[in-house]
């Protein structure tokens, strides 16, 4: 398939701007892409001289669960804070609960009208956590509708094993035999059924701390399996360091994130993915340290963080907005952050730009410059999408 009139942002480095160009797609990756006056000959697809940019990518969502939090919503709004609601067996093991007693039907169900929604905004690529089963039997479950998803779909969805998410009401007691649990039991079964891609833990005071955090990463490590850290949320334990140590692919949120830890992963080569649909809802006052992320070339990715506790979020675009205006990133860091840095942030190498030999999938935008994308909060520009290869979504 060869696509002309193009508006192209290929995102290699910057925008990566150029007019008139065209796109030769072959067996679902790109073949070619250049001037449009250079393209190879044949009959070709009119693109009205839209933006065309990589399909998006969110790289970090914990869209399968049970249930739904609003009261906690409505809580925290009448003075409740959100670690005080955790501590109080809600917060998580709220959801947790939800989720264990919800079919599997039932997650599909409602988990794939929160994906669709995410897919309407030219998202390609999606991470899925699990975490709110925190037993072995509901971690696979959730992992399980997490890849029927993605035969539901031609979006791309990667799984990451967060049993390590915080510790179940049943082992408050006793971490040991919970970690022992999550170490040899949950993540070995979850890995063996073929439904792990990558491992996270979350790294709080309410959740695990940095010693256990560790034994979940070397339980990842002997399963040859990368890690991603929940670091620095919440207060500054030096999860991200850990990580580093770890060679992590991210480290998500680090509101908390002091200059050790952004020198910690610059050195590793770590994404810093912020997330700031949670920062908004939890009303948080300390952003991420995003200058001292930039000035050491830090890759940044954001993404939504969809989740039904911390952030009921289900818009990449809005997520790119509020990156903007709440963490002062720029329209094109923001498209840098769910393209090519996301990808990062997945170990994807064949995808976030458009150049030779990765994926073809690409969304087309009726925007005039990529960086109107950050701009509105709540319009979705989309024109057409492409999935490995495949228009899921023609131009009108
Ligand atoms: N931080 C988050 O923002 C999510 N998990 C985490 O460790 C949401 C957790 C929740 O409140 O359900
Ligand atoms: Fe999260």
């Amino acid at each position: 398939m060869l696509l002309k009139n193009l508006n192209l942002a290929s995102m290699s480095g910057s925008y990566g701007l150029m007019q008139k160009a065209a796109i030769l797609i072959e067996n679902g990756h790109i073949k070619w892409v250049g001037p449009e006056v250079d393209a190879p000959s044949g009959p070709a697809v009119n693109c009205h001289g839209t933006l065309v940019t990589p399909g998006l990518i969110d790289c970090h969502t914990h869209l399968v669960y049970g249930g739904n939090r609003a009261n906690e919503f409505e809580q925290r709004l009448n003075g409740a804070d959100y670690a005080a609601i955790a501590k109080a067996g809600g917060g998580i093991m709220s959801t947790v609960r939800a989720t264990r007693a919800a079919s599997e039907e039932n997650l599909l169900k409602s988990g794939l009208k929160r994906l669709d929604t995410l897919l309407a905004e030219g998202v390609t690529t999606v991470e899925i956590k699990s975490g709110y089963g925190l037993d072995v039997a509901t971690e696979a479950k959730m992992l399980r509708v997490a890849r029927k998803l993605e035969k539901q779909r031609a979006a791309t969805i990667k799984n990451t094993f967060l049993g390590a998410h915080t510790f179940p009401a049943e082992y408050k007691e006793n971490h040991q035999e919970y970690l022992n649990i999550v170490c040899n039991q949950s993540l070995k079964s979850a890995f063996e059924e073929g439904l792990v891609d990558a491992v996270d833990a979350f790294c709080e005071g309410i959740a695990f701390s940095v010693e256990e955090t560790e034994a979940v990463f070397k339980a990842a490590k002997k399963l040859n399996l990368p890690v991603k850290l929940h670091a620095e949320q919440l207060s500054n334990l030096g999860g991200a360091k850990l990580a580093a140590k770890y060679g992590a692919l991210s480290v998500d949120h680090i509101e908390y994130l002091d200059l050790d830890g952004v020198e910690a992963i610059q050195k590793s080569g770590t994404v810093a993915v912020l997330l700031p649909g949670a920062y908004y809802y939890l009303r948080e006052k300390q952003a991420p340290p995003v200058a001292a992320l930039r000035s050491r070339k830090v890759a940044i990715a954001i993404a939504t963080d969809l989740n039904p506790g911390s952030s009921p979020v289900h818009s990449l675009l809005s997520t790119m907005n509020m990156a903007c205006v709440l963490f002062g990133l720029t329209p094109e860091e923001a498209l840098l952050g769910v393209t090519k840095n996301a990808a990062k942030a997945l170990g994807l190498a064949d995808r976030g730009e458009i150049k030779v030999g990765h994926r073809a999938d690409l969304a087309f935008w009726d925007v005039e410059r990529p960086g109107d994308l950050a701009y509105p909060l709540g319009f979705n520009p989309i024109s057409a999408i492409i999935q490995n290869g495949q228009f899921s979504k023609a131009f009108a």
